[in-house]
């Protein structure tokens, strides 16, 4: 009866969580599971090449931009973008529509697995809406890149830059 011991083996962690009186080992498989997923969250993300436009001092919006590296063999979305010098933080995706340059809100962006996904003008970007203090050249602004789930939040340091000419949204 080897077959109904190994099922015994795998199920019983489960069952002891959920029993009402969990014990100690409930709470280590708990916690092994977490760090499990916490471990692979970490390695699986990673954002590089993170930069915000230096707008003129009188405009109250900006747009910023990084490089989201996905590799893992799962896709992942980015939910939400936070920053503690910008009071808002919005995802954009300018398209063409009838030689128009449009951008669009995205609720989240999914990067697919093992790819990336580049923010530059002309594709997806970050709006920072009302900055909480002038920026010059070469500052850091703070960013928090919210992923679904379990894997947390990418904590980045965004170098104020100029990107010339171009917009985001041609
Ligand atoms: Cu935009």
């Amino acid at each position: 009866m080897i077959g109904s011991k190994m099922k015994f083996a795998i199920f019983s962690p489960i069952r002891t969580l959920s029993c009402k009186h969990a014990g100690p080992m409930g709470f280590m498989f708990l916690y092994i599971v977490i760090n499990i997923l916490w471990l692979h969250a970490q390695t699986s993300i990673s954002i590089s090449d993170v930069w915000v436009n230096q707008a003129p001092p009188i405009v109250k919006v900006t747009a910023g931009f990084f490089n989201v590296h996905n590799s893992s063999d799962k896709p992942v979305s980015i939910v939400k973008i936070t920053s503690p010098e910008f009071k808002n933080v919005e995802m954009h995706k300018s398209t063409i529509n009838e030689s128009m340059a449009r951008m669009k809100l995205q609720d989240s962006i999914e990067v697919p697995a093992n790819s990336y996904i580049m923010f530059k003008p002309g594709r997806y970007h970050l709006m920072l809406f009302q900055p909480l203090k002038k920026y010059k050249l070469g500052d850091i602004v703070k960013l928090s890149i919210h992923l679904l789930r379990w894997y947390g939040t990418n904590n980045v340091q965004a170098r104020i830059r100029h990107m010339g000419k171009m917009t985001p949204h041609n």
